[in-house]
C-alpha cells in the first residue's frame, strides 16, 4: 500500500500531503521503476518539467520514474534570452543538475521554433544576414553552454504544416528552408556529441505531414547535413492512437534516424470516468509498445507526468486528465499501461479509490487558508467526512463548502448540502482559515 506522506511533504509548505485512500486496493506504483522497466528494454523514459515544481512529491516522481528530462520551458529562447543579450539560464541550469545528480539523460528543447521566442527577436525587423546571425548566435551560444550534458536537442521545432508545405515563420520567411540545414549544422558545431532532432506534432502516424518530415530527413541525410534522429510528439485524443503509428516509427528507422516519442499526452473529454481510463491505458499502452517494437525508437517522453501539471487543460477548455498520474500524484491506468508494454506486471492496476490531500496554499504571519481536495478514480463517494489532528496548536476559524469543527486538536469536516458527491474522475474541494503560531506542520488527513 501506498503510504502516507506526511514526512516528505513537510519540505515545502505548498506540497500537497497527507493523503489516505478510502478504498482498497490503494493506487501504488509498480514495484519496478518506469526507468529501470525501460532500460530493460533498452528504452529510455522521460517526462516534461518545471524547474521549481522539481522538490517533494514532484520531484521525488520525476527523479525515480524516469530517466530523461526535457524542460517543457526554459530552454526555449523566449525563456533564456528575453532581453537582446540578457540571459536567464536558472530554470534550465536547475533541470540539467537535477537530471545529473539523478543520473537522468536531458533532452533540450528547443533550439528553432516559431513560438515562445522573445518579443525582441519577433518584433524586430531583420535582413536575411540580420536573422542567419542571431540563428547562429543563439545556438552557439545555447547548445555551446550545455554542451557534453545534453543527449539530444530538438533543434527544429515545427516546421511544417498539416499538409506537409512548410510552415510560415519568421525562420521560413527570412532564410528560406535552408535554415533547418543551418540550425542543425550550428548545432553539431556547438555540441558534437548531442543527438540532433527534428520535432513536430501530427507525425505519429503515415500522413502528409509525416511524409514531407520523412521526405526532409531523407534529403538532409542525402546532403550530409546532421540529422539523428526525430521527435514525434504524440499529442493524441483518447481512443485515436494513430494505426499506422509503428510503421511511421519503422520508416524513420529505416532512413537511419533515431525516433522519439517526445510529448506523449493523451486527453479526454472530462470527467474523467473509469471506462475513459481503461481506453486510456489501451492507448498509452499501444504508444509504448509501438516504440518497443522497434529499436531505434530510443526515448518516449511524457509532457508531463501528472494532471495537475499539464498544458492540456487550458489549451483545450472541457478536455483533461491526459497524463500518467492524476492531480494527487497518484498512477493512474495509464501509468500500468506504459509499465505493462515495458514487461512490467508486478502489480495489478488500481480499481478505484478516493483520497483526500491537504495543502496550505497561502500561509501569513499568524493565519493561513488551508484547502482539501477529495479526488476520486475508478470509485465514487456519495457523502464524505475528512478527519486529522493537528500537531501544533492551529486553530480552525472559518470553513467554506465543508462543515468544519474543532475540539482540542482533533479536526472534522463534512460535506456540505451541496457537494456531497465526488463522482468517479471528479474531485471536491473546501477550504477553511486558521491560525498559527510557532510551527505550522501539515497534519495527515483521513478520508473515511
Ligand atoms: O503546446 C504544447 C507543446 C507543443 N510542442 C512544443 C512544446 O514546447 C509545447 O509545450 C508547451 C508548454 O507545455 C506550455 O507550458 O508550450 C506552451 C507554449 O506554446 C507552453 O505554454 C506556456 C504558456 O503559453 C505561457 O502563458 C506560460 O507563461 O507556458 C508558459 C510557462 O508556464
Amino acid at each position: 500500500m501506498r503510504s502516507l506522506r506526511t514526512g516528505l511533504s513537510l519540505a515545502s509548505l505548498l506540497a500537497t500531503l497527507g493523503t489516505l485512500l478510502l478504498t482498497a486496493p490503494a493506487a501504488h506504483a509498480a514495484d519496478t521503476p518506469l526507468r529501470d522497466l525501460g532500460t530493460a528494454k533498452g528504452k529510455v523514459i522521460g517526462t516534461a518539467v518545471t524547474g521549481s515544481k522539481l522538490t517533494g512529491t514532484y520531484g521525488d516522481i520525476a527523479g525515480a520514474q524516469f530517466s530523461s528530462l526535457t524542460p517543457g520551458n526554459a530552454m526555449k529562447w523566449g525563456s533564456v534570452e528575453p532581453t537582446q543579450g540578457s540571459f536567464n539560464w536558472a530554470e534550465a541550469d536547475q533541470i540539467v543538475n537535477f537530471a545529473e545528480a539523478h543520473g537522468q539523460q536531458v533532452r533540450g528543447h528547443t533550439l528553432v521554433w516559431h513560438s515562445q521566442n522573445p518579443s525582441w527577436l519577433t518584433n524586430g525587423s531583420w535582413t536575411p544576414a540580420q536573422l542567419g546571425t542571431l540563428l547562429d548566435n543563439h545556438i552557439a551560444t545555447e547548445a555551446g553552454r550545455y554542451k557534453g550534458r545534453i543527449a539530444a536537442w530538438d533543434v527544429v521545432n515545427e516546421p511544417f504544416n498539416e499538409d506537409g508545405t512548410y510552415r510560415s515563420t519568421l525562420w521560413y520567411n527570412g532564410l528560406g528552408s535552408g535554415y533547418i540545414a543551418r540550425a542543425l549544422t550550428d548545432a553539431r558545431a556547438a555540441d558534437p556529441a548531442a543527438k540532433l532532432y527534428i520535432n513536430d506534432y501530427n507525425v505519429e502516424g503515415v500522413n502528409a505531414k509525416s511524409t514531407a518530415l520523412y521526405n526532409l530527413v531523407k534529403s538532409l541525410k542525402e546532403q550530409g547535413v546532421p540529422i539523428d534522429g526525430v521527435g514525434l510528439q504524440a499529442h493524441l485524443i483518447l481512443g485515436q492512437v494513430p494505426s499506422t503509428l509503428q510503421q511511421n516509427i519503422q520508416r524513420f528507422a529505416d532512413l537511419g534516424v533515431d525516433v522519439a516519442i517526445t510529448e506523449l499526452d493523451i486527453r479526454m473529454a472530462l470527467p474523467a470516468d473509469s471506462t475513459k481510463l481503461a481506453q486510456q491505458k489501451a492507448d498509452y499502452k499501444a504508444v509504448t509498445a509501438a516504440c518497443v517494437a522497434v529499436t531505434r525508437c530510443v526515448n518516449l517522453t511524457v509532457w508531463g507526468f501528472a494532471d495537475s501539471d499539464s498544458w492540456v487543460d487550458s489549451t483545450f477548455p472541457g478536455y483533461g486528465a491526459a497524463t500518467p498520474y492524476d492531480a494527487n500524484y497518484a498512477p493512474k491506468p495509464a501509468y500500468y499501461g506504459i509499465a505493462e508494454a515495458l514487461g512490467g506486471t508486478t502489480t495489478p492496476p488500481p480499481t478505484g479509490a478516493c483520497s483526500a490531500a491537504y495543502s496550505v496554499p497561502s500561509q501569513w504571519n499568524t493565519g493561513f487558508t488551508g484547502n482539501v481536495t477529495i479526488s476520486c478514480s475508478g470509485a465514487s463517494l456519495s457523502s464524505w467526512k475528512v478527519t486529522w489532528t493537528y500537531g501544533a496548536g492551529q486553530q480552525i476559524t472559518q470553513a467554506w463548502n465543508a462543515t468544519c469543527t474543532q475540539t482540542g486538536a482533533a479536526v472534522s469536516c463534512t460535506n456540505a448540502s451541496y457537494n456531497g458527491t465526488v463522482p468517479d474522475g471528479g474531485s471536491v474541494t473546501f477550504g477553511f482559515n486558521a491560525n498559527w503560531s510557532g510551527s505550522n506542520p501539515v497534519p495527515t488527513v483521513t478520508l473515511g
